[in-house]
């Protein structure tokens, strides 16, 4: 059923891409719906070119016949299409779940507009049950933890992390790097904890994409709905 939702989600922002068009290419289960549905497009004639947000994506983009290039050849782009974790009715999303939010957040920041798409069991009120991913640097990755220990602390969060993979074989991104999922249930000021997080030296990135999306597709039994 989520699948099927994620399809009807992906296929809503598919009927927004206008030939011509710069595309930023989501990560994960909705994106590649998005992709397939625009490989369809593509096949019927539609004149897009793409930068994808991670190598699974450009490995399923370039099957589907849709031209790929990079940030280097095209740094500025139109749109962005891409899932998320949970997203709230501000559009304050979560992403990371895939591992690809350093790559995704990028390529959004890099678009106009940013489409986000979705199932309905990922509309919140206040975003956090999901973990929150947070990128580091393998370099020194004790005190980078007790640094977000000490974040979290200050923020009157929860110090609950893991990391992603666990201590023996730690999940590594595309871009070299570990992920620590902080589980916080809710974060009620993620603007604050978003420039706290960004201070902590060998912190890369993290998962809270705030003003980035434009617009969400989300798709429940009901239908389609539109948050902007
Ligand atoms: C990417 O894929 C991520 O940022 C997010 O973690 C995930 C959503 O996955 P799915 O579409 O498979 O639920 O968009």
């Amino acid at each position: 059923m989520s699948d099927e939702l994620k399809r009807l989600a992906a296929e809503r922002a598919v009927a927004d891409v206008e030939p011509g068009m710069k595309l930023g290419i989501g990560t994960g289960s909705t994106a590649e719906h998005f992709v397939r549905a625009l490989g369809q497009r593509v096949r019927d004639g539609l004149d897009v070119i793409g930068v994808p947000t991670s190598e699974r994506t450009a490995e399923l983009a370039k099957a589907e016949g849709i031209t790929l290039t990079t940030l280097e050849e095209m740094p500025e782009l139109d749109l962005t299409i891409d899932g998320a974790d949970e997203l709230d009715p501000q559009l304050v999303l979560i992403k990371g779940g895939g591992g690809a939010l350093l790559r995704e957040k990028i390529v959004a920041a890099a678009s106009k507009r940013m489409i986000v798409i979705a199932d309905v069991g990922k509309l919140v009120d206040v975003v956090g049950a999901y973990p929150l991913p947070i990128e580091v640097i393998p370099f020194g990755l004790g005190a980078t933890w007790k640094a977000l220990e000490a974040c979290l602390v200050a923020n009157d969060l929860p110090v609950k992390m893991a990391l992603r993979g666990g201590d023996e074989h730690p999940f590594v991104t595309d871009g070299g790097h570990y992920i620590i999922d902080a589980h916080l249930e809710r974060i009620p000021h993620p603007a604050c904890l978003a420039d706290d997080l960004t201070a902590v030296p060998g912190v890369v990135e993290h998962g809270m994409f705030i003003s980035l999306a434009t617009k969400a597709y989300v798709a429940g039994p009901e239908g389609v709905i539109t948050v902007e």
